[in-house]
C-alpha cells in the first residue's frame, strides 16, 4: 500500500487538491499528516484533505501540539531507536487524556530512525541517534522488542528528504523478524526506489518530499509499475 505524507509546514492547504488528485489516481490508502516543526493543530489541513480523498487520514505527530480530533486515527509513535524518554513516554503522557477523549483510532507504532549519511530533522529534533544502516541485526532486535512490547506496527524511517532509501537488506531482515505490518519511508523518489522497498518486504511505503515537489510522481509510479502497487492492496 501507498501512503502520502503531508507536512503542514511544507504544503499549504491550497496545494492539497492537486496533490490528492494524483494520489487518488494512484490508489493511495493513507494520508499521514505531521512534521518535525509543526507547532499548531492541523485541523485545517485535515479538512482540506478530507474534501479531496476517501483515503484514511492519520496523524503522524512530531509533537503533542499538532494533535487534532478531525483525523481518522493517530500513529502513537514510540521512538524505539532512541533513548530519549520524552519520545518514548513523556509526550504520550501529555497527549493521553486528549487522545482518550477523542474518537481517533490509536495505532501504537514503533518508530525507528535509520542512519542515512546526513542528520535528519527527526534525529535532530528528537536528540536521538539513528540506528546504523550497515548493522541490520540491531534494527532486527529493536523491531522484535517493539513487537514484544505490544506495538502494532514498525515504521522504518530513513529521514524526510533522505538522499538514499533504507538498505533493502535491512528492510527484509526486519520484515522476516516480525509479524506486524512494516512501514518504510524516507527518500523514495521514483519507481525504482518504490519497487526496491516493496520487494524488500514493506507493507506500506510512505512518500513525502517527492510528492510535495512533483505531485505527478504518482502518475509516473503507476506508469512504471503497472499493476505492482495495485496488486498489493
Ligand atoms: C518522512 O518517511 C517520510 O517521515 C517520508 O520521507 O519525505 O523523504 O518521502 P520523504
Amino acid at each position: 500500500m501507498l501512503a502520502l505524507l503531508i507536512d503542514p509546514e511544507e504544503t499549504g492547504c491550497e496545494d492539497i487538491p492537486v496533490l490528492l488528485d494524483f494520489a487518488n489516481e494512484a490508489g493511495v490508502s493513507f494520508v499521514l499528516v505531521g512534521g518535525s516543526l509543526v507547532n499548531r493543530p492541523v485541523d485545517r489541513h485535515i479538512e482540506a484533505i478530507r474534501n479531496c480523498t476517501a483515503a484514511r487520514v492519520l496523524l503522524f505527530p512530531g509533537s503533542p501540539g499538532q494533535l487534532s480530533n478531525k483525523a481518522d486515527g493517530l500513529l502513537l509513535l514510540s521512538l524505539i531507536s532512541g533513548r530519549n524518554p520524552e519520545f518514548l513516554i513523556g509526550n504520550h503522557v501529555i497527549a493521553a487524556q486528549f487522545l482518550k477523549n477523542s474518537s481517533l483510532e490509536i495505532i501504537p507504532a514503533g518508530y525507528m530512525l535509520i542512519e542515512n549519511g546526513a542528520i535528519s530533522s527527526a534525529e535532530y529534533i528528537s536528540n536521538t541517534k539513528p540506528l546504523p544502516r550497515d548493522k541490520p541485526a540491531i534494527a532486527v532486535s529493536t523491531a522484535i522488542a517493539g513487537e514484544m512490547l505490544g506495538l502494532k506496527l514498525i515504521y522504518l524511517e530513513g529521514g524526510s528528504g533522505a538522499g538514499t532509501i533504507i538498505p533493502p537488506g535491512l528492510i527484509s531482515a526486519v520484515r522476516e523478524s516480525i509479524s506486524i505490518p512494516l512501514v518504510v519511508g524516507g527518500g523514495i523518489k521514483n519507481a525504482a526506489d518504490l519497487r526496491t522497498v516493496f520487494d524488500a518486504g514493506a507493507d506500506i511505503a510512505v512518500i513525502g518530499n517527492a510528492a510535495e515537489h512533483n505531485p505527478g510522481i504518482f502518475r509516473e509510479l503507476l506508469q512504471e509499475l503497472p499493476g505492482n502497487q495495485q496488486n498489493r492492496m
